[in-house]
């Protein structure tokens, strides 16, 4: 049969032009094969086949422009290939679930049925959810209906609140308020044991936290100025090492391993296990904090510098939380996609309760509970303190935390209290102790512990007398030993056992620990302790007894470390417990296949000239990516990331073929279902669409630029955004990904001062640029051309995901529309776009004067029309060089400048800047859409007089042209400021710049744009 193929709905278009032709006559298609592409003066789009079949004719050829309804072909169909598919998919959807609503109702009809009285039944359909016992049900109503009547509301709420608090504390951990009792989540009888040997494991903690911090003393001893922390790792020593011991599972040749995100200034700690472990020596531990020479211990987790160990940086408070999350969600995605396999691997986050202020530290739970996150377990160790003094003196910070988990729809578990409080909490049959617990502020609890018994007996049980006569036969030393959950290796276990076991939700488990535990009076619980790190002799005797740690008086003064011999049942312990769980924690390994690079030519059509099409750099960009998605090696590994911004940057043709990633499919019909870039959400899509979360977007881009190390996959990541929501917005997260060895494309997209014309000061970017040039392993581009866009690209894509290099790529498109130039022929061109500057066009009529003129992103453009004028109404020949790139100009620069000052006695190089430019004639002038600084930074490295020009000042919302103007980057200005510099050069004579001055209405008194 014979089916016509029509122009689908595309929107708000007409007369859309056709770029590209898919097929051909006599071809054989399938269902969704792409038959056309379309472009819009901002977006392009494949049109897909809604039949399989054969081509038997096509009506449409480039350049054709086309409405909705237009026929583009015939297909001689295959049997039963129904037409319109994509429609109808999701309206059956939406007929299933009305089917299944009415089957509900119908449920519903049963139970109205019952011979139930009016106001009884009422109470029996609101309970019907899951009621296992109504008749039950409807007593305890009529009960507090009762209630209500006689007592009142006031009554009945304190009722509930008695009843979900009893409920609590029998197990019943289900939210009904934001908070819950001031004790452990989990009750004695329902906790898991450990099958672990708990002598032994102490034994063993006990030497790392001493490792630990004889690391960190003996580097202050030697040099005072290195620094490092003890309190925080010996507050978290057991949360740690109940994971090592029993719940993280390292990467190996059968598993993909659990991801650990250290808390940074725990790194010590993991230090010291590793040390036991075998894999550090003494020497090694000797060089903590000192880096300089290979081999050192980095003070905290970078795999920058430690790339064989650290997997994650954390250091910078607040961003682990964010990346743990997105990782998590990341590892979902590639399961989704089918491109992992679904392991069970969990991610696990340590955080500081301090750390929990940063705004990025809960700014994502609420995606995490919405995503289901099950796979992810923050532990956030609540030693009540930060750096300065307590978290919340006056409040409590697990109860503050419990109250944003839940709220967000976490499964929260507070470790709060010990085994040696169960039996008193057990004996609390007035209830007084939990009110005590409710009712004590952190400030005493901190204060509490840097105490005594007595102290705790008088201020803490004192305050009642049942809380007084529970604690009667304990002694002051009893008193003193009541641990913290944190500290207590059973707690631990059982709260990580229940949180590993648990579905449909990202878990948090809030420990309270002491910070500082084990120091004495140095260090425990006072507010000094984040900074201590020394420790003089009589505190190390006293840490030394309070673990139990077998060294010598005389040891212990010099600060000496202690591994038991390899065959101690502790070394032996240690070893086993990590093979059993597949190797040691942290590792960073990789074993990721490179991509094999798409043919050279995949991007020859952006080599030759789009005629009188105009498109902006952005545009190309999207046509770019739609042409890679067909390449079927690179295809699978891109992950577009965009934070809500599709439309703007013409990507909403991705909707369709890709496809959202939505980890529950799409359970609605788009409003826009008709149309060919409809909305199109699916567990397997391949979009990442992050809403209006940066940050978010961020570290979803981590993630997958680093899946070649965690996941074992290399990925593609291309995150779009709006370039000054990009470095300026989310800075240290781009540096935490150069310190991850992030590979992957960031494109500032919308850049430039004076190319983002109408959004003003907050939206124009005149200095992302710069931002990237501070990330050492980040490579820029300011592209202007098509071509050049396209160069850059593929050298990306062959760089980082087929050579793996450690670098990533940020790229600036713009929103303004031009054509675009056929690629020079010259061989040299390709060589010089990716080095950062080329020739693009040469004015020589004259032969008098010179001037060289460099130009780089939509400035260029201003600069080529500059010189024109110059030639034609002023006789000056000039030179016009395209600059891709001045970071990466500055970067060979630099290299080529220290290698000449340190080899004076060797040939001296010459830089890419000075081959360029060396023996050209005349002086330079450069300008770009940024900053001075930008062009600035090659001035350095040329003997020739320098200018340059930019876009310094705040933006505002204005034309192109004024806004040209006003930052005097325009045509005229160009042409007024080259006989400028030609004058003061003496090259020419200076009334001519003076005229071209008056003659562009250049008014010299107007003040700086800075002062604007
Ligand atoms: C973004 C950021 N700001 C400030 C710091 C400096 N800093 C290091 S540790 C610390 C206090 C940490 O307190 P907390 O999170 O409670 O961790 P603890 O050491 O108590 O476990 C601060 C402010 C940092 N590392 N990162
Ligand atoms: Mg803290």
């Amino acid at each position: 049969m014979s089916e016509k193929l029509l122009v689908p709905d595309i929107g708000e278009f007409e007369k859309v032009e056709v770029i590209e032709l898919l097929v051909k006559v006599g071809d054989q298609i399938n269902l969704n094969n792409p038959v056309v592409t379309i472009e819009s003066d901002k977006s392009s789009v494949e049109i897909p086949s809604t039949v399989s079949g054969k081509i038997e004719s096509i009506y449409v050829k480039v350049g054709d422009k086309i409405s909705k309804g237009d026929l583009l072909l015939n297909i001689e169909s295959s049997k039963n290939t129904p037409i319109n598919k994509i429609i109808p998919k999701d309206t059956e959807s939406i007929i299933k679930q009305a089917e299944s609503v009415l089957k509900d109702e119908k449920k519903e009809d049963i139970i109205e049925q019952e011979p139930i009285e009016t106001k009884k039944q009422t109470i029996i359909q609101v309970t019907n959810n899951n009621d296992i016992d109504p008749l039950e049900t409807k007593d305890w109503l009529e009960s507090l209906s009762a209630v209500v009547e006689k007592d009142g509301n006031q009554r009945a709420h304190f009722l509930i609140k008695e009843l979900i608090n009893k409920a609590y504390r029998e197990g019943a951990n289900i939210p009904y308020t934001q908070n819950t009792p001031y004790i452990n989540t989990i009750p004695p009888e329902a906790e898991v044991k450990s099958n672990g040997d708990q002598n032994i494991e102490r034994r063993i903690r006990s030497l790392i936290r001493w490792n630990a911090a004889a690391m960190v003393v003996r580097a202050n001893k030697k040099f005072p100025e290195l620094g490092g922390h003890i309190g925080t790792f010996a507050s978290a020593a057991t949360l740690y090492d109940v994971g090592m011991n029993h719940f993280w599972r390292a990467k190996n040749n059968k598993f993909g391993g659990d991801l650990v995100y250290f808390q940074g200034h725990s790194a010590p700690g993991m230090y010291a296990r590793a040390f036991l472990e075998g894999r550090l020596n003494e020497k090694q531990l000797d060089r903590f904090r000192q880096e300089v020479e290979p081999g050192g211990l980095s003070s905290y987790p970078h795999p920058w510098l430690m790339p064989k160990f650290w997997q994650f940086p954390t250091v910078s408070m607040g961003l682990g939380s964010m990346l743990a999350i997105y990782q998590a969600r990341y590892m979902k995605y590639l399961i989704n996609r089918g491109l992992i396999k679904d392991e069970g691997r969990k991610v696990w986050a340590f955080l500081g309760d301090g750390e929990m202020d940063e705004p990025e530290s809960l700014g994502a739970i609420g995606l995490a509970a919405r995503e289901k996150l099950d796979n992810l377990i923050f532990v956030v160790n609540c030693n009540l303190q930060r750096l300065d003094g307590p978290v919340r003196g006056n409040g409590k910070i697990i109860q503050e935390l419990e109250g944003s988990f839940r709220g967000a729809g976490w499964n929260v578990i507070k470790v709060i209290w010990g085994s040696y409080w169960d039996s008193l909490i057990a004996n609390d049959k007035t209830g007084h102790l939990v009110k005590v617990m409710n009712d004590t502020v952190d400030g005493e609890y901190q204060a509490m512990k840097a105490r005594n018994g007595a102290y705790v007996r008088e201020k803490f049980f004192g305050k009642y007398p049942e809380t007084q006569e529970l604690v009667s036969s304990l002694s002051d030393k009893d008193i003193w030993r009541l641990n913290r959950g944190g500290h207590d290796p059973h707690k631990v276990y059982a709260a990580y056992d229940q949180a590993s076991k648990n579905q449909g939700s990202p878990t948090v488990i809030l420990a309270k620990t002491i910070k500082g535990y084990g120091m004495g009076k140095t260090g425990e619980s006072v507010n000094t302790t984040h900074q201590t790190k020394k420790l003089d002799v009589d505190d190390l005797l006293y840490y030394r007894d309070r673990f139990d740690v077998p060294l010598t008086d005389e040891q212990v003064k010099n600060i000496e470390y202690f591994k038991p011999d390899e065959k101690s049942p502790e070394i032996k312990y240690i070893k086993e417990k990590r093979m059993r769980l597949g190797g040691f924690l942290p590792e960073r390994t990789t074993y990721s296949k490179p991509i094999k690079a798409p043919a050279k030519d995949i991007f020859d059509f952006m080599k030759v000239s789009t005629g009188e099409k105009e498109m902006s750099t952005t545009m190309a960009l999207v046509r770019m990516l739609t042409n890679l998605l067909r390449d079927k090696n690179v295809s699978p590994r891109l992950v577009p990331i965009i934070p809500d911004e599709a439309r703007t940057f013409g990507m909403e043709g991705f909707f369709q073929k890709i496809g959202i990633y939505a980890h529950e499919g799409q359970k609605y019909e788009p409003e826009d279902s008709a149309q060919l870039s409809s909305y199109r959400e699916e567990k397997s899509g391949q979009v990442l669409e992050e809403g209006i979360n940066e940050a978010g977007a961020m570290s979803s881009w981590i993630a997958a630029a680093t899946a070649y190390t965690n996941h074992d996959i290399e990925m593609i990541p291309i995150y779009i955004f709006y370039s000054m929501f990009g470095f300026q917005r989310i800075g240290d997260l781009a540096w935490a990904a150069g310190d991850s060895q992030a590979r992957g494309f960031l494109i500032g997209a919308t850049a430039g001062r004076t190319t983002l014309a109408g959004e003003g000061l907050q939206h124009q970017d005149g200095h992302s640029h710069l931002i990237a040039s501070t990330i050492p392993n980040c490579v820029t581009y300011d592209p202007t051309f098509h071509y050049e866009l396209a160069v850059i690209f593929r050298e990306g894509l062959r760089r980082m995901h087929e050579k793996n290099e450690n670098v990533f790529y940020y790229i600036t498109t713009m929103n303004e529309n031009y054509s675009h130039p056929e690629m020079p022929k010259d061989k040299k061109c390709e060589e010089g776009i990716l080095k950062g500057m080329y020739k693009i066009k040469e004015f020589s009529k004259y032969k008098k004067t010179k001037i060289q003129l460099l130009g780089s992103g939509t400035i260029l453009r201003e600069m080529m029309e500059a010189a024109e004028i110059l030639q034609n109404v002023y006789q000056i020949d000039s030179e016009i060089w395209s600059v891709t790139s001045f970071n990466e100009l500055r970067k060979d620069g630099m290299e080529v400048e220290r290698y000449n000052l340190l080899n004076p006695d060797k040939e001296q190089k010459i830089s890419y800047v000075e081959q360029c430019l060396g023996k050209t004639e005349g002086p330079i002038m450069a300008v770009s859409d940024y900053m001075r600084m930008n062009s600035d930074q090659i001035r350095p490295y040329i003997n020739k007089s320098f200018y340059s020009l930019g876009t310094d000042g705040f933006g505002r919302s204005d034309t192109r042209k004024n806004l040209r103007k006003f930052f005097e980057v325009d045509k005229e200005h160009l042409v007024a400021y080259g006989l400028s510099v030609l004058a003061k050069e003496q090259l020419i004579a200076s009334k001519y710049a003076k005229e071209a001055i008056k003659k562009y209405n250049i008014d010299g008194s107007k003040p700086m744009p800075t002062k604007l």
